[in-house]
Formats: structure tokens, C-alpha cells, sequence
């Protein structure tokens, strides 16, 4: 395809054919947003809440008690009251001189309904919504202390993850009353769950649409991550989908001016037209996940972009979590198109990383799946990310189970809730960062093969063509309970026995599994030193 001319401006025709397709997009976008206007042109009601006879004799406790440690009711059993709770827990390093208690007091009162000192405001209805410390544990792990609170779903606003950051990850990690504070987990009533979508497609859903089933859905992010004009980057896309399941874009790549987002996406799904016909051709029918990235500045942007890829045959986007938000994240599943919704997590370890202050990534985990994220990075024990093994296993238990049961090592210490999912459906685990082929054997026994796992570098470093066949060879054998190592000592009969997608005459499969057995992982960051070697 001539894509532009000799002054590198872009070939009318498909100019104009992205403007009709984007046309088309818009189109579907304001139909369904109207539709949005007519259902919400419901008549505004309201009825003042009442207090029950148990929050009228909260609020008369509370009004009698110490202020010192006045939201402190240890032994106090949420799951045996009539109110619903919301449960977090918190590691908390206290200030020199001061009490867990103290610290936790202070938690409480910010994260619910208080400040710092007692206000003239204050109503029984206002003290009924007030947080319970109900553990309190010093020291559990020499330095901090674990504090448990019972927050009444009162607080709560339905179906919105902004503010429920607000209320238990907010204002409190700021405050001088706790020398460190880590929000580490919550747990929720399913009267909580059922304000949320959930994801639309999960791993049911994925396996459905993309016509896969058995193996890791196994694929590449392009690399150079920014820099490769869009074709270049296009080319990359159609390579690798040549043998693998998965495409995304980087998180940094959005809509530059190398590489627009809308001239991106209308190449790729060219090429995706292509390489699946190409396959069809060959008996191998599979519906190729692209995820491109709609992460924008504004939502709706975001939501022109996600139905401009759904205009051109997309099966999935993919959005920034935390750099877009969650106001973007829920906007893209309540009113995007039908698309599986790929989550990257990049800035997460800006407060998820450091051990004793921030928000663990099990309250993204779990605020991702209430969103209704289908696929979301966990991390990789393995690879290049930072990150605990049993908290990953933990993380990817917990977004793709419906009744999760922390586990953790001996000697381990449990931050988490256990946690029902009341049917919302289980996300997919997303392996990331650092990863070549070898590593699918060993994801695979760690995170079983309903997983994402996509490989720049591990791909890439070998040229995209070898590195991707690689990847789905190892992906398939890792299935089957088979290294690369075990399908390159008995090559020929493996491939039969796992029954491989894309067998290769033996003598280039050799030359490939070769150079990828020999391959370093991501420690030795140039890939072409060892191919040298
Ligand atoms: C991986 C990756 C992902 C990381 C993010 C990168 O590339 O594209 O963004 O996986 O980390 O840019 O680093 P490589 P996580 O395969 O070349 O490492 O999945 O932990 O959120
Ligand atoms: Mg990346």
C-alpha cells in the first residue's frame, strides 16, 4: 500500500477513508449517548434517610465517648450487624510517642466523617456514619501495626470508584498522625459489588471472542515503545500476529504525531484483515485481540477513539488505569463500545511499590474488577517488575476467582479480606515486563494459562518474526506442561504431540529455538550481545 508521497503527506484515499470511518464511529457514539440522555430523563426524587435504633445508640455512644480513641470498639463484629459494612485494612506506623490506637482513631475519623477536632456541626446522623476500629495489632511486622475499620456502606457512593478512593485512600495518607500508612486491601457486601458492571467479557468472554481455549493468550508490545512511524509500528503488528493472539500498544503511545492514533488503528486493521484471512487460508480460524490504546486528556476523546477501533473491527482497547483514572476507566465501559478493555497499570508503584505508605495494588485489583476491566497487569514474579510473589499470586487469585481466599507463605503475615464476588464475572491476569519465551513454562505453573502475556523486548530481540513464533511455540507446549528446552531436545514429535499451531520445518525451528534458548533474560539488556555471542 503507498501510504504517502514523495513529501511524506499522507495518500488522500485513506485520508478519506478514515474520515468516513470516523464518521461512521461518531455516529454510533452520539446515537448511543442519546439513548443515555432519554434514560436518564427520569423525575429527581428524595427521601431524608432515617436513623435506625442502632445508629441512634451508635451516635449516643459516640457522643459520650473520649475523644482520644472515640472510634475505637475492638471486638465489634461488622459481619454480625444489621448494617452493611465496608472493610479496609491498613498498615500503620505511628508517630514516635503516639499510640496504633491514636493513629488509628485519626484514620478513621478523616476517612469517614470527621476532621481534626470536634465541630458544632456534628448531627447523630453524622456520628451514625462514623467508622469502627475493630482490630487494632501492634507491630505485626516489627515496624508497623495493623488496623482493621468497618466503614457503614452508607459512605459509599454506588458504582463509583473515585469516591471510594476518596474516602479510604484520601486525605489520611497525608496526615501528620501516622508516620507511614498503607491502605492494603477492602472488602466488600455484595449490595456494594452489584453498583458495579464488572467486566463485560472476562475470561469466559475473551476466550469466546478471540476463539482460543487451553493456551496463554501470548503477544508483543512493538518496541521501540514510541518513535516507530505508523506503518513501521504496523508491521510489527502484523508480524507478530502472523503467530500470536495479542497486540498493544505501549502506554506511552497514544496519538503523537509520528504515530496518530487514528491512522495507527486503520492500519492495523488492514493488516489484522490480512493475517486473519491469511490464516483462514490456512484452517486456523482466530480472532486476532489488538488493544489499542484510547487512553486521551479528555473522556470523550477517549470514547471517539474506542469507537472509531470498533468501527474498523476491533475486538478490544486498552486504557492507562491509573495516568487516564477511573472516571475514564468506568465512562470506557458504561458508555464505550462492546470491547474487551485491556488494563496497564503504569504509575501504580508510584504508590503501590514502597512497603510501609501508599495504596496496595490489591485495592487497584480489586476497584479494576468492580469497573469492569477484562484484562489487567499483575506482574510477573519473574520478569522485570518489582514485586512479591505471593501478593502477585494473591492479586491474580483475587481478580480471576469468585471466592477469593487469601494465601499466604509460613512466617507470611495476611493484610487481605477474603473476598465473594457474587457472580461478577473473573478477570484475566495480564503477564508483563521483562518476559521472553522460556518464562511460559513458569507462568504457566504459577498463574495457570487463562493469562495475557505480552513480551517487547523478549520478542523483539530476536527479530518479531522468530520471537513470535517462539512465544506461541512456548505458550502452547506450556500448555501441555513442556519448556522450550523439552520441545527442542524432541522437536519434531512435541509439535505433533501438543498438536502446534504453526509447525516449522525442523532445521529453522532449530536455528530459532537455538538462539532464543540462548537468549539472557532481561538483566542483559541488549538481546543482540548474546545473539553475538
Ligand atoms: C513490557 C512493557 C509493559 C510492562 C509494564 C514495558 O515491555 O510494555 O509496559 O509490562 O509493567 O514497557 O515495560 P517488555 P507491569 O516486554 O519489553 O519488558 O506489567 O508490571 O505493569
Ligand atoms: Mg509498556
Amino acid at each position: 500500500m503507498v501510504l504517502t508521497d514523495k513529501n511524506g503527506v499522507l495518500d488522500a484515499a485513506i485520508s478519506k477513508e478514515i474520515d468516513e470511518a470516523r464518521a461512521r464511529a461518531r455516529d454510533t457514539m452520539f446515537k448511543k449517548l442519546r439513548r443515555m440522555q432519554d434514560e436518564r430523563a427520569k423525575p429527581f426524587t428524595w427521601k431524608r434517610p432515617e436513623l435506625t435504633e442502632s445508629q441512634i445508640k451508635k451516635a449516643a455512644r459516640l457522643q459520650e465517648k473520649d475523644t482520644h480513641v472515640r472510634f475505637l470498639d475492638i471486638g465489634f463484629e461488622p459481619d454480625k450487624q444489621k448494617e452493611l459494612y465496608l472493610l479496609a485494612s491498613f498498615k500503620v506506623t505511628p508517630p514516635k510517642g503516639e499510640t496504633l490506637e491514636e493513629a488509628a482513631n485519626h484514620i478513621t475519623l478523616e476517612s469517614s466523617t470527621g476532621t481534626w477536632t470536634d465541630v458544632q456541626t456534628e448531627t447523630s446522623y453524622t456520628l451514625s456514619l462514623a467508622g469502627t476500629v475493630y482490630e487494632c495489632i501492634p507491630e505485626v511486622d516489627g515496624k508497623a501495626g495493623h488496623v482493621k475499620v468497618a466503614y457503614p456502606l452508607a459512605l459509599f457512593e454506588p458504582g463509583s470508584i473515585p469516591q471510594l478512593f476518596s474516602c479510604i485512600t484520601g486525605n489520611i495518607l497525608a496526615m501528620k498522625a501516622v508516620d507511614y500508612l498503607k491502605v492494603m486491601d477492602f472488602q466488600m457486601p455484595p449490595e456494594y459489588i452489584s453498583t458495579f458492571p464488572g467486566p463485560r467479557f472476562g475470561i469466559p468472554g475473551i476466550r469466546e471472542v478471540t476463539k482460543t481455549k487451553g493456551h496463554t493468550l501470548v503477544g508483543t508490545i512493538p518496541k521501540p515503545k514510541t518513535g516507530l512511524f505508523a506503518d513501521e509500528q504496523t508491521e510489527v503488528l502484523y508480524k507478530t500476529f502472523k503467530y500470536c493472539c495479542v497486540v498493544k500498544d505501549d502506554e506511552n503511545l497514544t496519538d503523537q504525531e509520528f504515530d496518530p492514533f487514528l491512522l495507527r488503528a486503520y492500519l492495523s486493521f488492514k493488516r489484522i484483515q490480512e493475517v486473519e484471512a491469511e490464516h483462514r487460508a490456512q484452517g486456523i480460524d482466530e480472532r486476532k485481540l489488538y488493544v489499542a490504546n484510547v487512553t486521551s486528556g479528555s473522556a470523550m476523546d477517549m470514547l471517539e477513539k474506542a469507537y472509531f477501533v470498533e468501527e474498523l473491527g476491533a475486538i478490544g482497547c486498552m486504557i492507562d488505569i491509573i495516568t487516564g483514572g477511573f472516571t475514564a476507566v468506568q465512562t470506557l465501559r458504561e458508555h464505550g463500545p462492546p470491547l474487551i478493555i485491556h488494563g496497564h497499570r503504569a504509575m501504580h508503584a508510584g504508590f503501590a511499590r514502597t512497603p510501609m505508605h501508599g495504596v496496595d495494588m490489591m485495592v487497584i485489583a480489586k476497584c479494576c474488577r468492580l469497573a469492569g476491566i477484562d484484562e489487567l497487569h499483575i506482574g510477573t514474579v519473574v520478569g522485570k517488575m518489582e514485586g512479591d510473589k505471593s501478593e502477585i499470586l494473591n492479586y491474580a487469585r483475587c481478580i480471576s476467582q469468585e471466592d477469593f481466599v487469601p494465601e499466604v507463605e509460613e512466617g507470611e503475615y495476611n493484610w487481605f479480606f477474603p473476598q465473594k464476588w457474587y457472580g461478577m464475572r473473573p478477570m484475566m491476569p495480564v503477564n508483563s515486563g521483562g518476559l521472553n519465551p522460556k518464562h511460559l513454562i513458569e507462568l504457566a505453573k504459577m498463574f495457570g494459562t487463562d493469562t495475557v502475556t505480552t513480551m517487547g523486548g523478549g520478542i523483539h530481540g530476536y527479530g518479531t518474526l522468530d520471537g513470535a513464533w517462539a512465544a506461541r511455540l512456548a505458550a502452547e507446549a506450556a500448555a501441555a506442561g513442556y519448556s522450550l528446552d523439552d520441545i527442542a531436545a524432541d522437536y519434531e514429535n512435541k509439535i505433533a504431540e501438543i498438536g502446534f499451531t504453526y509447525p516449522r520445518p525442523k532445521g529453522e525451528a532449530m536455528e530459532i529455538l537455538g538462539r532464543v534458548l540462548k537468549g539472557k533474560d532481561w538483566k542483559a539488556l541488549a538481546f543482540s550481545e548474546h545473539e553475538k555471542a
